[in-house]
């Protein structure tokens, strides 16, 4: 039984859902739409906020989805997870129900499920996407980032995946998204599950690592060509860039792990210092050392990374550029109006002549000789 269980929140939390409980992750889901959240099907544990029928993209509607029916939604997750270490909540940022619900939520778990650390995978949208979307995914990071006892913030950004494939529809991006995520999570836990006589990474250790309050990046690299050190630096630093996550911005990693798979001749060439020269040392390094003769990977986890304003401003710019634009719009909706120029000429329609009722009686009376 692994012991990171994954909880859905809206559309695209539900999909990563599905994705986690295809490779055996306790898997559940909530939405304020019952015929988004029905087509995950590998997800057996669903709950419908009653009454709703999706958020509109309103993170409003999510709040009051989580306010109107927090007992049961908590009752729902107490019971969908049993003997978990961690609970991740999937959403995205973008979207109302995920939006709306997940940081509320998240908060009220913290306290609800003791025992249980409660971290957070938030999708960041592509640069397609336009100003309402941006505006609430600035607020619900705000909201998220505020959370003081979450854990590990796994932050997928659909953007890594737009920048490398310009052309693929959104339908390819999200589905590889989910998967990248959901493998490279599960990629760490099992490596828990090896034994190693150099030095094993257990659970315990990436617990350590994952209830790291702050931004986690999981990346893998394969250094089968690297002949030095450096080469080998520069190939997981790579990773950190390239990964289905955000990009590492700045330095400040609080805990990390580093799980090396493959030959031996090869895990010489990896030197500490130089792999975390751009980042900083972490306070606490976990290391985990399995000798195979498959191709040279290393992995590395980074967690308590602060959250990456760069990318974050990015996102919020267009708004801050169109703030003129976007605001005469808003005022638009209330005030336009059309003033037409022949409203004389609506006296020139036949009228419908004007038709008053007698009783009958009445007109029994006028027939009457
Ligand atoms: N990575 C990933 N992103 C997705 C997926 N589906 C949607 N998205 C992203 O999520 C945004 C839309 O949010 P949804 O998750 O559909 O919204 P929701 O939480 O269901 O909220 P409402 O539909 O407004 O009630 C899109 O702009 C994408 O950025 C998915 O399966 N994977
Ligand atoms: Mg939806």
């Amino acid at each position: 039984m692994k012991s990171i269980g994954i909880l859905g929140v809206g559309q695209a939390g539900g999909n990563i859902a599905e994705i986690a409980a295809t490779m055996g992750f306790q898997a559940a889901l909530i939405n304020t739409n019952q015929r988004d959240g029905a087509v995950n099907a590998r997800v057996e544990k669903k709950y419908f906020v009653p009454g709703y029928s999706g958020a509109g993209q309103d993170r409003s509607i999510g709040v009051r989805a989580v306010n109107e029916n927090y007992r049961e939604i908590i009752d729902f997750v107490q019971k969908s997870f049993k003997n978990i270490r961690l609970l991740l909540v999937a959403f995205s940022t973008d979207g109302g129900t995920g939006s709306g619900m997940s940081p509320l939520l998240i908060d009220l778990l913290i306290d609800q499920l003791p025992g249980i650390h409660i971290g957070a995978i938030p999708v960041l949208p592509d640069r397609n996407v336009l100003a309402g979307n941006r505006i609430n995914a600035a607020e619900c990071m705000e909201e998220l980032s505020k959370i003081t006892g979450l854990s590990s913030v796994f932050l997928v950004d659909n953007d890594q995946l737009r920048k490398l494939n310009p052309q693929s529809s959104k339908h390819q991006i999200y589905l590889s998204s989910n998967r990248q995520v959901m493998e490279s999570i599960n990629h760490v836990l099992q490596v828990t599950k090896k034994s190693s006589f150099y030095g094993n990474f257990d659970e315990t250790d990436l617990m350590n690592i994952l209830n790291t309050r702050g931004v986690t990046v999981i990346a893998s690299t394969a250094i089968t060509d690297a002949k030095t050190t450096a080469d080998v630096a520069s190939k997981i630093q790579q990773s950190w860039a390239t990964s289905i996550f955000c990009p590492v911005e700045s330095a400040g990693v609080i805990r990390a792990g580093l799980i090396y798979e493959g030959p031996e001749p090869i895990a010489k060439l990896i030197n500490i210092p130089s792999i975390f020269e751009r980042v900083g040392e972490p306070l606490e390094l976990f290391e985990g050392t399995y000798i195979s003769e498959s191709d040279p990977t290393v992995t590395t986890i980074l967690a308590g990374l602060s959250f990456p304003s760069h990318r974050l401003h990015g996102l919020e710019e267009t708004l801050e550029k169109n703030k003129e634009r976007l605001q005469s719009l808003v005022n638009k909706e209330h005030t336009q109006n059309y003033e037409s120029k022949v409203s004389w000429a609506s006296g020139l329609k036949a009228k419908t002549p004007h038709k008053s009722t007698e009783s009958v009686f009445s007109k029994l009376n006028k027939y009457q000789k």
